[in-house]
């Protein structure tokens, strides 16, 4: 093998004979940083005449999996990356890249400017800049569709999607398909250019076949799918300069792609990715794990069939536990449903489905819980009963055995010390329906032992779930912020607004579902039955009560979708508000008093997210949640919280902390017992610290 030339800390070259070989290894996954564009522009620079043909490809895991996120928001160095990739482009000397793992974004894009490309088997393709509020920005947008098509290269812009190699070839994205180590297969395929067995051209000396119904209709789309998304229409806008000449073309994505930067949108989704990255990034996650071979579900209802799914699709045996024979029926008919729609859905095959299904092993007898690693309780929300369930489980489950509450509320200690073993006892919060929603709160209880607990993230990672730290208290993270923020929901019906306009003003501001619709959607009986709890526990009787039209409603047995009527009515796939609610609403009004006022829109936003954000700044002021990012993951991935917006906490930065306690302050004149500014907040204000500089203290 060829002597190696290091250019820098993260390309070297090297040549054998005609041949010359730039490898670029910038770990963990040879992001585009600035070392590596300098890099590749010098290694250009040195190899000069000195070869026939110049091989690109990458050590490690992956070839480029993209600019470097990191840098984004900070000053940008020289050279840009669209700058080094039309200087390659612009080679006189064949230049080809071999692609191994993922060559997404930049990574795709320096692919697409190199003369040919090389796939290695199982290699996957993608330009995914659209997830993080961006678009391709050099030169994806106009070298794609030279090659691809529109229709496939929209597709991959807007879905950003991985495209597997075999289709990248279809589609042209990619010349030939190899099987090696990316060195070999770059030496090899280097050397059929000179054999004149694999040809290279430039890819901006290409047309696309140009259609504008195609982008019009494309536009028209984004649109409407993603009201609130500014990216999704600026990477069309971009594509759609792709029949232009490319240095015309490039202006055109260039001023797009800066448009992009430029919105908050770009920060909340950048902070989305890397706060999910983040939740797991804890010494409380890594670690010994015990084994997770085979698991016990107790309980076959919505959340127990749903978590067993969830373990099954992810090829774990599951041993389902019920006390009787209708439940269990129930339960294994919902999982089989479950699996079906994953396969109707393309989520998984036939084939798995049914291997799936073969590891479900139903029974009625809790003592066949005595060999598995694992039991998930899933049974109803009341203490006694799961007191009950771990004494049992206590004499029941071998030595070592991982015990955990899908509790969405109670205390997790009061559970653990039913058990001679509460080091082994923890909370696995999964979120309806368990096996879509990707959130799992693991929640450390008083004595919970270092391995039981990384074990809990250990499973969220076999479960594709993001799994966050929670500690114990009414309602964990995600619950406790909802508890204390879905009042103000009640308070704003109580006093002017209607349940629609709620829902409306915050499905404005990106909410998946507003609060109402959610209500009927997971049942109005699971809250009335929850605020029945805290009255017989004693509420504060100098809180405001906000439950008395949500009592009246779920009182008459209208608890949603499940029974055609809540909040709105239910009819062949309709929903329209329910005027009966209406009726309430004045009467509730007029027994109080309440002379109702007029909210706008924006009114309703900012007391909803400031309710959230109070709470949520008390629950890392308590450490509840180990961070500000946690909260955050908490409600992308469990509360439908809008990804653009990042989480209530990265929001909360946009407003500020003093403006906040200036609002809460102002609230207060209505209702001091509600609206008090945490301290944590009150300190921010003064300090000037931000959510995102605790995220850096960790
Ligand atoms: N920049 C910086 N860090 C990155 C990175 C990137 N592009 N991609 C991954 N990392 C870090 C990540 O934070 C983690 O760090 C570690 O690498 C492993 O990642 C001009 C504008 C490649 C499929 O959007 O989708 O190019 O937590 O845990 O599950 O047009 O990472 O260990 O400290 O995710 O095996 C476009 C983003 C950028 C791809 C691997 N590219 N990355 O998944 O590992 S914008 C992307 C991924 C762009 C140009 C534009 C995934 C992966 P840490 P990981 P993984």
């Amino acid at each position: 093998m060829a002597e190696t030339t290091s250019i820098n800390d993260v390309i070297s070259i090297g040549q054998e004979g005609d041949v010359a070989l730039i490898c670029i290894d910038n770990p963990p996954v040879n992001a585009t940083g600035q070392a590596v564009r300098q890099g590749l522009l010098d290694a250009m620079a040195r190899i000069g005449t000195s070869a026939k043909v110049i091989a690109i490809y990458c050590a490690g895991r992956t070839f480029v999996a993209g600019a470097d996120i990191k840098e984004f928001g900070k000053t940008p160095l020289p050279p840009s990356l669209p700058d080094v990739l039309n200087q390659i482009e612009d080679s006189e000397i064949p230049v080809i890249s071999v692609i191994h793992g993922t060559a997404l974004g930049g990574g795709l894009e320096l692919a697409l400017a190199t003369h040919a490309r090389v796939a290695i088997e199982g290699a996957k393709i993608g330009l995914p800049e659209v997830l993080l509020g961006l678009l391709p920005g050099a030169g994806g947008t106009q070298r794609l569709p030279r090659l691809s098509g529109l229709p496939f290269s929209l597709d991959v812009i807007l879905s950003g999607r991985q495209v597997p190699a075999k289709e990248a070839l279809e589609k042209g994205a990619v010349d030939r398909v190899m099987s090696g180590e990316p060195r070999d297969v770059a030496l090899a395929a280097a050397q059929d250019v000179l054999a004149g067995k694999l040809s290279t051209r430039k890819t901006k000396d290409l047309t696309a076949e140009y259609d504008a119904k195609v982008i019009e209709e494309t536009l028209a789309g984004v649109k409407k799918k993603n009201p609130h998304l500014i990216s999704p229409v600026k990477c069309v806008e971009a594509v759609a300069a792709c029949n232009k000449p490319l240095e015309e073309g490039l202006k055109v994505e260039r001023q797009c792609f800066i448009d992009c930067m430029q919105t908050p949108q770009r920060a909340g989704l950048i902070h989305a990715f890397f706060g999910e990255r983040a939740v797991s990034n804890i010494p409380e996650a890594k670690g010994d794990t015990r084994p997770l071979d085979k698991i016990g579900v107790i309980g076959g209802g919505t959340m127990g069939s749903g978590i067993t799914t969830s373990c099954l699709m992810a090829g774990i045996p599951v041993r389902l536990i019920e006390v009787a024979q209708e439940g269990l029926d129930r339960g294994v008919a919902t999982i089989t449903k479950n699996l079906d729609g994953a396969v109707s859905r393309g989520k998984m095959s036939a084939e798995k489905r049914d291997a799936a299904l073969a590891m479900l092993e139903p029974s009625l007898a809790m003592e066949d819980l005595a060999d598995v690693d694992l039991v998930i309780e899933a049974v109803f929300e009341k203490m006694e009963i799961k007191k009950e369930i771990f004494g049992k489980l206590d004499t029941i489950c071998k030595k070592g055995a991982i015990l955990a509450s899908n509790t969405s509320y109670l205390d997790v200690n009061k559970i653990a010390e039913m058990t001679s073993r509460p080091e082994d006892v923890l909370g696995l919060h999964f979120f309806s329906p368990a096996h879509v929603m990707r959130l799992l709160e693991i929640v450390q209880g008083a004595k919970t032992a270092p391995d039981v607990l990384a074990t809990g993230f250990a499973l969220a990672k076999r479960l594709k779930k993001v799994g966050v730290l929670a500690q114990v208290c009414d309602g964990f993270i995600g619950n406790r912020i909802l508890g204390h923020y879905s009042k103000v929901n009640a308070f704003l019906v109580l006093d002017g607004a209607s349940p629609q306009q709620v829902d409306d003003a915050l499905e404005g501001f990106g909410l998946a579902m507003g609060p109402h619709k959610v209500g009927d959607l997971a049942g109005l009986d699971i809250g009335y039955m929850n605020r029945q709890r805290m009255k017989e526990e004693g509420l504060d009787p100098n809180a405001r009560y906000g439950g008395d039209v949500a009592d009246r409603i779920a009182e008459k047995g209208w608890y949603g979708r499940k029974t055609g009527k809540g909040y709105y009515l239910y009819d062949a796939g309709r929903s329209v508000p329910n005027p009966e609610v209406e009726t309430i609403i004045d009467e509730v009004r007029a027994e109080k008093g309440i002379t109702p006022q007029s909210f706008t829109d924006e009114e309703i936003v900012d007391r909803y997210m400031t309710a959230m954000i109070s709470e949520a700044a008390r629950v890392v002021e308590d450490g509840t949640a180990k961070r500000p990012v946690d909260v955050d993951m908490v409600f992308l991935f469990g509360y439908g919280f809008p990804r653009f917006r990042g989480g209530p906490l990265h929001y909360a930065d946009t407003i500020g902390a003093e403006e906040l306690v200036r609002r809460i302050e102002a609230y207060a004149k209505e209702d001091p017992n509600y609206w008090q500014v945490p301290e944590l907040l009150r300190k921010m204000a003064a300090d000037g610290t931000t959510f995102a500089d605790l995220n850096k203290e960790g």
